[in-house]
């Protein structure tokens, strides 16, 4: 159920064959490149600030050249497209589209029905009338889903109908309130009756707290049964994931695991999980450390290894690019995303990057086509037609053809265990005997390894 085998991987494969192609793929390898590679999407929001052209050039750079998915941060909203009754605007939306176009993008549409961000007149005139509000709803669905039929590959058709501690559903919403959770199961149908080819999604937060009837994910897992059952054109569940680092939240009681086991639970039921807004936030006020970061790392890691590993995954979306953009201070946290505040990468960022390096799909698994290890191969032989190569004896890692290299090595977890800057000819690992990831870089040319030291 993974995505379709990607252009890159096949271009990958054309370069190996000899095809051509050398000077394009001298490039350093993006988390866009490996996500193709491993036939997931990556991405993160586009920040509303971008809709304004407020934010610098580099931001837009690296947000074209990392990711391969892209969502808007409010512009698809039902108060940002419907403002006032009848009167539609998808001016920001499709520059969003045009601009996922352009650069090869898939695009997320971010949300139908929600509770938040509904516009005033729609409970001002309608609040608490079932037939009015029915109507309000489906057209507001037919007209926006049809705009971008064909562009738009998949929905939030609901987002966040569930309360938070005892699961039930939340009884505050306009739509709740005046028609009654078959709202749900209607948004879904009218969506789908618009555009039968987008993929559409029941889209919450703390889902990754386990999957029993006491938690958010059991409650919602026994309503996926139930539209599965009757019919309801649901595809997939999007799992928000706005987490707090394990060692600062006292309270923290989600973690990877549970969110793994819900996947596993909607594999059961053919319907897809997608990480959907994922952040890793500290508390506000903190002193955020170089291994807390480093921890930090290794969660987005376990995150990723779900998409990476369960079938029915398909996409890791972060919500927000750079710290600096970035709705977490409302919640009394920072620090989440994988760019820091001058959207310079941050570890979590390169252990991202290494464990898409590192990954293998299982031999046996029935969705990878046999041709994928080989252009795994293939990205380390193009990355070897620069001048960089490297040699290791020993301890002692020689590098030829750069001058000031930076040296990276990382445990087969994707964990860094040691740097070094500004390498000239060789240096001395300062690792334990065992198995790992070599990365060396100069500007914009890297080269990755597996190395065994013993
Ligand atoms: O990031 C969004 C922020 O700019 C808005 O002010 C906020 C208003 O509700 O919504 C934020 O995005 C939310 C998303 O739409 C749904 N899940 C939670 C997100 C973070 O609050």
């Amino acid at each position: 159920m993974k995505i379709t085998r990607s252009l890159s991987g096949v271009a990958l494969s054309a370069a190996l064959l000899g095809v051509g192609f050398s000077n394009a793929f001298a490039e350093e390898e993006t988390l866009r490149s490996l996500a193709d590679k491993n036939n997931i999407y990556i991405g993160a929001i586009l920040n509303s600030q971008w809709f304004g052209g407020g934010l610098p050039g580099n931001y837009e750079q690296i947000h074209k050249t990392q990711f391969n998915i892209v969502v808007a941060e409010n512009e698809m909203k039902f108060d940002a497209t419907e403002p006032s009754e009848g009167q539609f605007n998808y001016n920001n939306g499709d520059k969003m589209v045009k601009y996922a176009q352009q650069n090869g993008m898939r695009v997320r549409g971010h949300a139908l029905a929600w509770h938040s961000q509904v516009p005033g007149w729609v409970n001002q005139k309608y609040g608490g009338n079932k037939k009015e509000l029915l109507r309000v709803l489906k057209n507001h669905i037919e007209k926006v889903v049809g705009h971008w039929k064909g562009q738009v590959a998949e929905w939030d058709v609901v987002n966040e109908a569930i309360s938070n501690n005892e699961p039930q559903w939340r009884t505050g919403s306009v739509w709740y309130q005046g028609i009654g959770p078959e709202f749900i199961d209607s948004a879904f149908v009218w969506a789908h009756a618009v555009d039968p080819d987008a993929e559409l999604c029941y889209n919450d937060y703390n889902l990754e707290q386990g999957v029993n009837p006491k938690a958010k994910a059991g409650f919602l897992l026994e309503q996926v049964k139930r539209w599965v059952a009757n019919g309801i054109p649901i595809h997939c569940v999007g799992s928000q994931t706005h987490v707090e680092d394990t060692t600062t939240d006292k309270h923290f009681i989600g973690s990877p695991d549970s969110l793994r086991s819900l996947a596993k639970e909607l594999a059961k039921l053919n319907v897809k999980l997608k990480i959907t807004e994922l952040d890793i936030g500290f508390k506000s006020g903190i002193n955020v450390s170089k291994s807390d970061l480093e921890r930090q790392g290794q969660t987005f890691r376990q995150y990723l290894d779900i998409v990476l590993e369960e079938p029915n995954a398909d996409t890791y979306l972060i919500w927000g690019v750079s710290d600096k953009w970035s709705w977490l201070g409302g919640l009394n946290r920072q620090k989440g995303l994988i760019y820091d505040d001058n959207l310079q990468p941050k570890p979590a960022f390169d252990s991202i990057l290494v464990r898409l390096q590192t990954y293998e799909p299982p031999q046996d698994s029935s969705d990878k086509d046999s041709t994928e290890k080989d252009s795994t191969d293939a990205f380390k032989a193009i990355a070897g037609l620069t001048s960089l190569s490297i040699h290791l004896s020993g301890r002692t890692l020689s590098i030829a053809g750069a001058t000031a290299t930076k040296v990276e090595i990382f445990d087969m977890q994707g964990r860094p265990v040691f740097s070094a800057k500004n390498v000239k000819g060789s240096v001395d690992l300062k690792v334990t005997e065992g198995l790992y990831i070599v990365r060396v870089r100069e500007g914009s040319v890297s080269l990755t390894k597996r190395i065994a030291i013993h």
